[in-house]
């Protein structure tokens, strides 16, 4: 080796040193060297026996207009039929061990009606739920794509372990899980910044997730939440499940039939082939009135049916991202957006497919302002209110710049599309 090639060979090693500490210094060095200890994110969540109203509004939201006889074998009591009123088990977030005071829902998330509430971590993170049961019978939480040691992931069943029982949290009980939130908790290659996942009781999961027991839990990538939790790359976030619950599968079935149904010896529980239990007329022939039947199906979108599920909104422009899922029953649904369109998993579309216990994300850029129907498209449940409206509010414009007249933009937002 010459001087003269030393001193370039130098030169070279100077220059790439420099260039590696410029792309660390910009972020751009392996994700290792940026990892820092994540946070233990605390949450104290309860199962609550709450009375629940699929339709407070009194009225069907998409058509304007009261409950008629559409609606009524869902939403109206009567001699062989329970209504909208039911009483159920959900979680539900308190301030703190005591569990003496509710934590308030922020507007933003009042849509996430009957859902648990919302856990969220960052990749790195640790959610710990300090889990009381109100209940009169032993419930869990077991969430998905999180990490969990035995003890933490609230489903017992014969694994050999022993400790089976110790998973279901007994009433009256207290239980904290802790769930470490690894990489592979968080987005993959090619995903969103933030991905969706639930968690829901495991007991005797069919009866519990249809008495309500279900909640959503939303993980961002390494780096990627603002000190709010949300998504830096998002400016409004919102999670509607497609929950077809079967009111005859829930703990309560007699309990609300006793309470609500003005003739309740005139229906029997029976189970079908496949033993799902089922409402019958158990009255005599031809009194009109075919008892509950399919009618105890509620084909809800986050417990509210015919456009009742409030507090879906958003502006022009906002970046906004919709969490989807499904719940536990035989569940096949076809999300519908009018008015805007989403990417999901890098396709333009603006209906997703979503199957039981599904979960999706789905981005959408609104630029278009109204009040839009958002539904499955499946008939029965569409017959069924498994619809809702959502509200994109026109940007605020400066004085002589909005597009159109305010008359014209008003009836522009209040339009609803059949
Ligand atoms: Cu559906």
């Amino acid at each position: 080796m010459t001087r003269r090639t030393a001193c370039v060979l130098i030169g070279l090693a100077a220059g790439v040193s420099a260039l590696w500490l410029t792309v660390a210094a910009q972020g751009g060095a392996p994700a290792a060297q940026n990892r820092t200890a994540g946070k233990t994110r605390t949450y104290y969540v309860a199962a609550d026996e709450v009375t629940w109203d699929y339709g407070p509004g009194g009225t069907n939201r998409i058509t304007g207009q009261p409950f008629g006889k559409a609606e009524s074998e869902w939403m109206a009591s009567g001699p062989h039929r329970v209504g909208k009123v039911y009483k159920k088990a959900l979680y539900r977030e308190y301030t703190d061990a005591t569990f003496t005071r509710l934590k308030p829902r922020p507007k933003e998330w009042e849509h996430l009606g009957f859902l648990g509430p919302l856990l969220r971590a960052e990749v790195g993170d640790t959610i710990q739920v300090v889990f009381k049961n109100n209940l009169k019978f032993a419930a869990s939480l077991h969430p998905h794509g999180v990490s969990y040691l035995k003890e933490s992931e609230g489903a017992p069943y014969h694994d050999g372990s022993g400790e089976e029982s110790k998973r279901a949290v007994a009433p009256g009980a207290t239980f904290t899980y802790t769930w470490p939130v690894p990489e592979r908790a968080g987005p993959s290659h090619g995903d969103m910044s933030s991905v969706l996942w639930m968690y829901h009781s495991h007991i005797n999961e069919i009866a519990e997730v249809n008495a309500g027991l279900v909640g959503p839990l939303i993980v961002t990538a390494r780096g990627m939440s603002k000190a709010d939790g949300t998504p830096k790359d998002v400016d409004r976030e919102l999670i509607v499940a497609f929950a077809e619950i079967s009111e005859a599968e829930s703990p309560y079935v007699q309990e609300n039939m006793q309470t609500y149904m003005g003739d309740p010896n005139g229906v029997k529980l029976i189970r079908d082939p496949f033993s799902v239990p089922l409402m019958v007329n158990d009255g005599p022939a031809g009194t009109g009135d075919l008892g509950q039947g399919d009618y105890s199906l509620k084909e809800s979108l986050n417990g509210f049916l015919f456009g009742n599920l409030p507090g879906l909104t958003m502006k022009v422009g906002e970046r906004v991202r919709w969490y989807v899922m499904a719940t536990s029953n035989f569940e096949l649904h076809a999300p519908h957006w009018h008015g805007n369109t989403v990417v999901i998993q890098h396709m333009r579309t603006d209906v997703a497919t979503l199957l039981t216990m599904g979960m999706l994300v789905a981005d959408m850029v609104p630029d278009n302002p109204g009040v839009w129907l958002f539904h499955c498209h499946v008939a029965p449940h569409l017959r069924g209110g498994m619809q809702a409206l959502y509200t994109v509010e026109a940007k605020q414009q400066a004085s002589g710049q909005g597009r159109g007249k305010p008359a014209a933009k008003k009836a522009e937002a209040s339009r609803r599309t059949p």
